[in-house]
């Protein structure tokens, strides 16, 4: 019998637009030894991210494409697609990242782009979502990371992680504590790309082989259930 191989670490272009706190945890976690993971490069849409910061200080590859150069989508697309390429990742990793994407640009990394949107989808597609859950008088809201298709925050949940919405709670620590569990979630998924136990086969997610057919909770716990 063969040895059992260290797999080859998967190669992950990550995409900003701000804060970075998602990139920054998934650094932590390579760091750690958690992730099998390593990040060829960084790439914002606006150049004042503090994110670039993290990858700067780690001396990582680090762009920043400003969508003021490029008046239409498709040519701004077009770049972006370029700048990644030239890294050949396995996996492009969306992490805050603002612009809506178009659809050549979804299709040439179809099942090699994720997102994590700070919602439980199909609830609060779009923006502004903790304000949203807490205007409907959601008990429950959270996180969501999906395979990035055409369709806006549509496509297929890979994995989910529920937190509670507090009688007292304001959309900004609403917003933290998803925070918080994004940043756990986000890794969980990446290694599961990374150990090959999940993919995409242009239609849904695949795990362990098999079409899942509801999102991936990582960490639920027993008591979750009586939220
Ligand atoms: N692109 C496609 N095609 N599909 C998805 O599912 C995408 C995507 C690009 C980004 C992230 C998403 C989120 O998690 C994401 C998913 C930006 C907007 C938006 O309206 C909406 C959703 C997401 C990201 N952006 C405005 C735009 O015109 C700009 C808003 C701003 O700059 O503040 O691009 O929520
Ligand atoms: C995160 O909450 C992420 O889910 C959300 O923006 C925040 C980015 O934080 N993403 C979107 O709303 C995408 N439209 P970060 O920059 O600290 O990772």
């Amino acid at each position: 019998m063969a040895e059992p191989q260290a797999l080859a670490p998967l190669s992950l272009v990550v995409l900003i637009s701000g804060r970075g706190s998602n990139l920054k945890a998934i650094l932590e976690a390579i760091d750690r030894g958690e992730l099998p993971a390593r990040v060829s490069a960084v790439i914002s849409s606006n150049a004042g991210a503090p994110g670039l910061e993290h990858a700067r200080r780690r001396h990582i590859d680090t762009l920043a494409l400003d969508a003021a150069d490029y008046p239409q989508r498709e040519d701004y697309d077009r770049a972006l697609q370029g700048l990644i390429d030239r890294f050949e990742p396995g996996l492009v990793v969306l992490a805050g990242f603002m612009r809506i994407l178009t659809p050549g640009f979804v299709r040439h990394f179809s099942g090699r782009l994720i997102n994590i949107h700070p919602s439980l989808l199909p609830e609060f597609r779009g923006l502004d979502t903790h304000r949203r859950a807490i205007a409907a008088g959601a008990r429950l809201h959270g996180a969501s990371v999906h395979f990035v298709t055409e369709e806006l925050d549509g496509g297929p949940v890979i994995a989910q992680a529920r937190v509670p919405v507090l009688p007292d709670d304001d959309a900004r620590t609403l917003a933290a504590r998803v925070l918080a569990r994004e940043h756990q979630l986000y890794c969980q998924v990446i290694r599961w790309i990374a150990e090959g136990r999940v993919g995409y086969d242009g239609r849904q997610v695949l795990f362990d082989g098999q079409p899942l057919q509801t999102p991936l909770q990582p960490d639920a716990r027993n008591e979750d259930a009586g939220i």
